[in-house]
């Protein structure tokens, strides 16, 4: 194995930057703050915060809802990991949204929330978010903030480049990080090069619904494919890839993969595959995957497991995918509300590399290709160069827009965001994080209006900027102001797990549209009980079924007898209230499962298998009402063999 001489820099140059960045237990005070700073972060209570942002939960696999700017947080959505509060993935309805061709997975790691668009703008209807582990796109409502359906993503392996969408939520977006066999087969890791493929994945987005269907394939050489945007304006109809280890290296990545000088960046023409689809040039390959829908009606979520996906081969077909060659292992690859700058960060290089989608275009018709790559044309590196933001900071990694003329560049190694001009290429200010900074947010500046206001960076590093919780620190935000010429910082604050990246939006945009209740007419769960009148126990072999009422302060039935030991006792209840902010829970002792947190309106199952002969008392989990702690009942248990007969009462009747 050979260190090369750039290698042995690279390490030389994280080290002095990390030592620089990271040393500053003393130095806590760097990020003081005048008390304009203050008065600008300080929502006043009962007031509102003015923006909604989704935080990415990181390695929790879930998404955090936070106010800006007071970085409040409302709201953990369980998404793709269980959630015991929420009895996400532990409740009979939710469990199908776990299953994946692998069986039920209880976790994973989400990366990229980013919001529906229409016409390039927010719609907020939808938030998406995807799962890099196990690779999956989940779709949130911006109406009940809850997961309402789950696409397993075929063919993948590390869903990193995802879940981006386009200007009109035609598509949105899953890359594989990481290439494999396609199909999988049992071949030699060594058979790398040439042998395992990337696939990019188009999910399409129903305009009415939000339902996601694997629309289509595209089998890309066997590189890394990292982040993408989709263009916007003149350039929707694209999306683009950052791509590295083009070397298609298998084995230690961290010197094989940083050989190339330059890597790409891979231009979709995904109208151009539309066509393609349309004129069946496509293979359609088996292929196992789940898809898991929630529905609003039954309460209850069903999976369907999908059996085969359209593919196309770019060596095939001329003009679907062209490479742009973008130096050092780009990792963000960002467009501007404009569409025309495509901002690929290098993350070895010391400068930021700029396409230009005109250029681009240009180049394509004058044929300005440096040859080719398994059958895609390499364009010309000056022939689509815009420009180069020179020496700007160290390890760029994503970049943001504020719809201004100004982009936002975060930068890992050097752990600050530095703000310089489109067009132009000049550096106008830097801000240091603390430390270590991600990803950054603007509210909408992924899209074709910003709201320009705030930049959230998120950090990988906490170190000293909070009160220490033993080796493990809370993940970590800050708020800057962008208004002015210069940033300003305003706020820390900590996150859940590791916040990648967050979607942001006026708040006014979701607050009409927030759902309140759910209406118990509406209430189509197969086991719904409408009014206490209609509660009842019904025995089917083994299986016990009780249909069950919550309202303040009690249960109907409140008591159960003739259970018996080896049942399988499935509570169904079903909460009648119809106000605002009333929900009940449900917890019964020794059951291996989580509560139950239902809300008004919803109907909501546990399975309990007693194990025990004996009184057992179930009780409710949210203090509801002054009359909270009398909200209980008792389920009697008799012997396996007992002839008890099935009996439940409230109240004596
Ligand atoms: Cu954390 Cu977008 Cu997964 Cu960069 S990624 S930091
Ligand atoms: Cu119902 Cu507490």
């Amino acid at each position: 194995m050979k260190l090369s001489f750039k290698y042995i820099t690279l390490l030389t140059m994280l080290a002095i930057s990390y030592g620089l960045t990271s040393c500053g237990g003393g130095d806590s005070k760097s990020g003081a703050l005048n008390s304009s700073a203050a008065e600008k972060v300080f929502v006043a209570p009962g007031e509102h915060d003015e923006f909604y942002a989704f935080i990415s939960g990181g390695f929790s696999g879930q998404l955090a809802v936070y106010g800006l700017p007071s970085g409040r947080l409302f709201k953990v959505i369980p998404v793709f990991s269980v959630d015991g509060e929420k009895a996400y993935g532990f409740n009979e309805e939710t469990k199908p949204m776990l299953e994946t061709s692998y069986g039920s997975i209880p976790w994973d790691d989400s990366h990229h929330p980013d919001i529906s668009q229409t016409n390039g703008e927010l719609d907020g209807r939808w938030v998406f978010i995807n799962a890099n582990n196990t690779p999956r796109i989940a779709r949130i409502s911006l109406s009940t903030f809850e997961t309402e359906e789950i696409i397993e993503i075929p063919n993948s392996a590390g869903n990193h480049s995802s879940s981006f969408v386009t200007e009109n939520t035609e598509y949105v977006i899953a890359g594989t990080r990481f290439s494999i066999p396609i199909p999988q087969k049992d071949i030699s890791i060594d058979e790398y090069k040439g042998n395992f493929k990337g696939a990019l994945s188009f999910v399409s987005v129903d305009p009415e619904e939000g339902h996601m269907e694997v629309a289509f394939q595209i089998l890309m050489p066997g590189f890394n494919y990292d982040l993408t945007h989709p263009g916007r304006g003149k350039s929707h109809g694209w999306m683009f890839f950052s791509t590295y280890n083009t070397e298609e290296a298998n084995t230690l990545l961290e010197v094989n993969a940083s050989q190339n000088d330059k890597d790409f960046i891979a231009a979709i023409n995904w109208k151009k595959a539309e066509e393609y689809i349309k004129a069946g040039k496509f293979k359609t390959m088996p292929a196992k995957y789940a898809h898991n829908l929630y529905d609003e009606s039954t309460h209850s979520a069903t999976s369907t497991m999908m059996k085969s996906v359209k593919v196309l081969d770019p060596s095939e077909l001329p003009g679907l995918v062209y490479f742009l060659p973008t130096p050092k292992s780009p990792h963000g690859c960002d467009v501007d509300p404009s569409g025309e700058y495509i901002v690929g960060s290098g993350k070895l290089a010391a400068s930021l590399t700029v396409h230009s989608f005109t250029k681009m275009l240009k180049a394509i018709e004058d044929k300005k290709f440096d040859g080719e790559a398994y059958g895609i044309p390499i364009l010309n590196f000056d022939a689509v160069n815009a420009g180069t933001v020179v020496q700007p900071g160290l390890g760029p990694l994503h970049t943001e827009f504020d719809g201004k003329g100004n982009a936002y560049t975060t930068f890992f190694i050097s752990s600050e965001v530095v703000k310089w001009q489109l067009g132009t290429w000049k550096v106008l200010d830097r801000k240091p994080t603390y430390y270590s900074v991600g990803h950054l947010m603007i509210p909408g500046g992924n899209s074709r209006k910003p709201f320009g206001k705030y930049l959230l960076a998120m950090n990988k590093i906490t170190k000293d900027r909070y009160l220490p919780t033993g080796p493990e620190v809370c993940q970590s935000a800050q708020l800057y102001d962008i208004t002015g010429e210069k940033m300003e910082l305003l706020l820390d604050f900590p996150t859940i797990g590791e916040p990648h990246y967050a979607a942001g939006c006026p708040a006014d945009l979701l607050k009409p549209n927030s759902k309140k209740i759910y209406r118990l007419e509406d209430n189509n769960h197969p086991y719904v009980t409408k009014t206490e009148k209609e509660t009842k126990v019904v025995r089917k072999g083994k299986d016990v079924h009780i249909y069950m009422t919550m309202i303040r302060s009690h249960f109907a039935p409140d008591n159960i007898e003739g259970v018996k030991v080896g049942d399988r006792v499935y509570f169904h209840v079903t909460n009648l209230e119809q106000d605002y902010d009333v929900p009940h829970g449900i917890a019964v002792i020794g059951a291996n499962t989580s509560e139950l947190l239902i809300m008004p309106g919803q109907t909501e199952t546990f399975v309990w298998e007693p194990k025990q002969v004996g009184v057992w008392p179930f009780y409710c989990t949210d203090f509801c009402s002054a009359l909270h702690q009398e909200m209980q009942g008792y389920v009697r248990v008799s012997p396996r063999n007992s002839n008890r007969a099935l009996k439940w009462s409230l109240d004596g009747e």
